[in-house]
């Protein structure tokens, strides 16, 4: 088997063991610790294959792999799945809120755009980076909109994408909007989460925006 065919393997053996039984949450009992512990929202990861040829659809390389709805989901998943160092080129991991697909066309993600990171040398411990980038989304430390006095439609975070790239391992946060009050204090969080250095730049731009035009950097 190639490694390319293991990965894809992983990815739909976890398909199949994913949600067993219902266990009662954390809310229920404070003294039992059998119970789970719920996210704020419902997480899905999906697996973006490499394309075969230029021809190929786009939404045929899509996977649907795991919704995860409380830490202990969570680590399960995670736990069972490649690391994104074992991922092909030319692959992607993307994880967004359930209610979101990983594409430009929703409509959750039309107006808005992403702050984008590539690592271009080898050396940066990328699992541990995506394991961060993982845990500050589920967690809400990486959405600044994400505090009580903010409605849920409202906050901005709708998902993250790890590009396996040539050039390097790039890492993106999609946004709802392309809002910069609200952003650029993500940016400055997600600098933090992915540990580059103040002076490094991280860059936003909108998905409508084309190449070039309207790039935003902190
Ligand atoms: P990419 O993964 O964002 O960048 O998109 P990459 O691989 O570095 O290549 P480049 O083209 O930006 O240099 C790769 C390709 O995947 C895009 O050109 C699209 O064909 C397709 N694609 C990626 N995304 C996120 C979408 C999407 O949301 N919708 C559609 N329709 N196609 C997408």
């Amino acid at each position: 088997m190639s490694a390319e065919e293991q990965v894809a393997q992983q990815v739909s053996d976890l398909k199949i063991a994913d949600k067993e039984e219902v266990s009662p949450t954390v809310f229920k009992s404070t003294e039992d610790f059998s119970v789970i512990h719920p996210l704020t929202d419902s997480w899905t990861l999906w697996y973006i294959k490499p394309p075969s040829g230029s021809k190929e659809d786009w939404k045929d390389l899509l996977t649907e792999v795991v919704t995860v709805s409380s830490v202990e989901e969570f680590w399960g998943a995670y736990n069972n799945l490649p690391k994104v160092s074992e991922l092909p080129l030319r692959s992607d991991y993307a994880l967004f809120k359930s209610n979101v697909r990983p594409e430009w066309e929703d409509v959750k993600n039309a107006s808005g755009g992403k702050w984008v990171y590539q690592f271009r040398d080898n050396k940066a411990p990328i699992d541990d980076i995506w394991l961060n980038v993982l845990l500050g989304v589920i967690g809400g430390t990486m959405d600044t909109t994400q505090d009580p006095s903010v409605a849920r439609e409202d906050q901005e975070i709708n998902g993250v994408f790890v590009n396996v790239r040539r050039a390097g391992i790039r890492f993106n946060i999609w946004t709802k909007s392309k809002d910069l009050e609200k952003l650029r204090p993500i940016g400055l969080r997600f600098k933090e989460l992915i540990k580059v250095k103040a002076t490094d730049e991280v860059e936003f731009s909108g998905h409508s925006d084309g190449k070039s035009k309207n790039k935003i950097v902190v």
